[in-house]
């Protein structure tokens, strides 16, 4: 009998923690301003942090994947971080200073 119970509980921990896990991490896609490779990796490289589990700019397309945790982010503060380092995407825009700041061959605009 406490083989079951036993059992029982920890099959209910692993649901929790399942549960738990499905709702940790909120995926995103979404336009991010930039021209070659350098952009690609100063975007990649501006979401290297920690809660953002992967962070994929397509140059081709300009759309950016992004998968961060719920807790630690909202989509908007994902995008207040790019444009913090000179990428403006379709919610936030660039200020001057960031903008200035982008090499020669990264001026998208
Ligand atoms: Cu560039």
């Amino acid at each position: 009998m406490f083989k079951i119970k036993l059992c029982i509980t920890g099959l209910l921990f692993v649901q929790t923690i399942a549960c738990k896990s499905q709702s940790k991490f909120t995926e995103s896609i979404f336009e991010v301003k930039g021209v070659c490779g350098m952009c690609e990796n100063r975007i990649e490289n501006a979401l290297d942090l920690k809660g953002i589990k992967l962070a994929d700019w397509d140059l081709e397309s300009k759309k950016l994947r992004v998968i961060y945790k719920n807790s630690m982010y909202t989509e908007l503060e994902v995008h207040e971080i790019l444009a913090a380092v000179g990428h403006a995407t379709d919610k936030v825009k660039v200020t001057k200073t960031a903008y200035d700041k982008l090499h020669k061959c990264c001026k998208y605009e």
